[in-house]
């Protein structure tokens, strides 16, 4: 069993060892603005060692048998389960969520490593009855750059490390500047569960990640961020024809009909827009409800909004976290006060307080424009319009009508009306009467601007490979 210090510097993993960096990067606290600690700035250098050591690791790795990869994978996911606790709490440290949804995050990594791990390649095989017996299997890529966000540093994190692995592949690990610390000791607690130069785990600033996808040493790049960013790596990308992944923004609409039972799926729909202080691709970030409960449904909404604590994630009430960083803080910030220019109403929140932490108050917005910024952008921060329809079609095409295609939700007690409406959604993933169910086994993927590929399930583990068809005569 893997023992790690949490209480020691942060290091880097290459090729198994625990390595500094000349240059360092501060990782503050969220909630207080204070230096928590700081991650070495990985150099050029640096990043060319790891992908020697990874590429010098593959030949072995892709021919281990199956079952030990499996293995490897339980045995990760044990020596997380063990450390739990230090996982979670230095997970609300850096990124600020409260106590319980971060034990929750390592919770669920351990779930999805077990998971995985049960996962086989599939083999096709095919004989075309004229003398030729086919094979077709899936053989790992090479070198995968896997880049995290500071959302869910260590779940999206672990979304690409296991079936990256699984799949016989090796790997650099790029967390976010701003939340790297988890990663590192992912990174430390793994060391001693995987040959060396398995798994990197690589830290820096803004220079690290174009340093990687433009890095002609690496078969695959798995990102989760912005559209933007996803963009700008598949331009990288296409310089050597990288293989890519790309997990990137949403406006996910959720849409409640007039048959609703209104208290009863308000909690719900609070959480679905505000879980995680709305830093969620997944978030319901525009929230469609029928004219002729709005009125009703605002009231409801708003009145459980003022029952949600936010503050520091650390202290035992706290349910709702601060913004990650600075940057987003500002973004944030600015689409509130484009709000307030631009007349329109508040129904909670809207005022920043004073103070240390980047913490925003949850704000609903009463029926803004189509055309606003707060319909149109992605806030990602806890502003939600609350927008009011009249008929289905009219609230299917507004809520087709974006860039993204991540996921939405929509309510009703008749569940076929509900699913009818579903599958008329141009996304990704549709919940009904729920949201942001997500396993293992059910593949999680983009439509339009918000992705490319998927993750999770047989599908996501087959991302990580080429395709082999062996052709054979009898
Ligand atoms: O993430 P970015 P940021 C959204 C959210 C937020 C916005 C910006 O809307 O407002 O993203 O957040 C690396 N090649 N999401 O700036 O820009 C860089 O080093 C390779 C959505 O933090 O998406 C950093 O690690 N890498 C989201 C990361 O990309 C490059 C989660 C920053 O990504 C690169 C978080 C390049 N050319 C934010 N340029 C989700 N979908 O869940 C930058 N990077």
């Amino acid at each position: 069993m893997s023992n790690i210090d949490f209480d020691v510097d942060y290091t880097m993993t290459i090729d198994g060892m625990g390595v500094k960096a000349d240059e360092r990067i501060d990782v503050l606290d969220p909630s207080t603005e204070q230096c928590l600690a700081q991650a070495p700035d990985a150099s050029l250098a640096q990043v060319n060692q790891a992908i020697v050591a990874a590429r010098r690791a593959f030949g072995a790795w892709r021919d281990a048998p199956h079952t030990q990869r499996q293995q490897a994978l339980h045995a990760m996911a044990q020596g997380l389960a063990t450390h739990q606790d230090a996982f979670a709490r230095l997970l609300t440290s850096e990124q600020g969520k409260p106590l319980a949804d971060a034990r929750a995050e390592v919770g669920r990594c351990v779930q999805w490593l077990h998971a995985f791990a049960g996962l086989a390649l599939p083999v096709e095989q095919f004989d075309d009855g004229a003398g030729h017996r086919y094979e077709t299997r899936h053989v790992p890529l090479g070198v995968v750059a896997a880049i995290a966000p500071w959302n869910f540093p260590l779940t999206l994190a672990v979304w690409k490390v296991a079936p990256a692995l699984l799949a016989g592949n090796t790997m650099i690990l790029k967390p976010s500047p701003f939340t790297p610390l988890t990663a590192l000791k992912l990174g430390e607690l793994f060391r001693d569960l995987l040959p060396a130069g398995v798994l990197n785990v690589l830290s820096g600033s803004d220079r690290l990640g174009p340093w990687l996808t433009e890095h002609p040493g690496i078969a695959k790049i798995a990102f989760t961020g912005s559209s933007a960013t996803g963009r700008r790596v598949m331009q990288s990308a296409s310089a050597h024809l990288t293989r890519v992944t790309l997990e990137l923004g949403g406006n996910d609409a959720a849409i409640v009909l007039p048959d609703v039972d209104i208290d009863a799926c308000v909690p719900a729909l609070f959480w679905g827009a505000f879980r995680n202080s709305s830093q969620f691709c997944l978030a319901s970030k525009r929230m469609y409800v029928h004219e002729s409960i709005y009125e009703r449904f605002a009231q409801a909404l708003v009145a459980y909004a003022r029952t949600v604590k936010m503050g520091r994630g650390a202290e035992p009430d706290t349910q709702l976290g601060p913004i990650q960083n600075r940057l987003q803080f500002d973004r944030v910030r600015d689409l509130i006060e484009d709000a307030r220019r631009t007349g329109v109403r508040f129904l909670l929140g809207g005022d920043i307080p004073e103070g240390q932490g980047y913490f925003i108050p949850v704000t609903i917005l009463d029926n803004p424009p189509d055309n606003a910024r707060s319909v149109l952008e992605e806030a990602f921060g806890p502003v939600l319009p609350l927008l009011s329809y009249r008929d289905v079609d009219e609230v299917v095409r507004r809520a087709n009508d974006s860039e993204y295609g991540l996921g939405a939700s929509v309510w009703s007690r008749d569940v076929e009306a509900a699913r009818a409406i579903a599958s008329r959604l141009e996304c990704g993933t549709v919940w009904v009467n729920h949201i942001h169910a997500l396993s293992p086994h059910v593949a999680f993927g983009g439509h339009k601007q918000s992705g490319v590929g998927v993750e999770n399930s047989l599908l996501g583990l087959l991302e990580y490979t080429n395709t082999q068809s062996i052709s054979i005569p009898y």
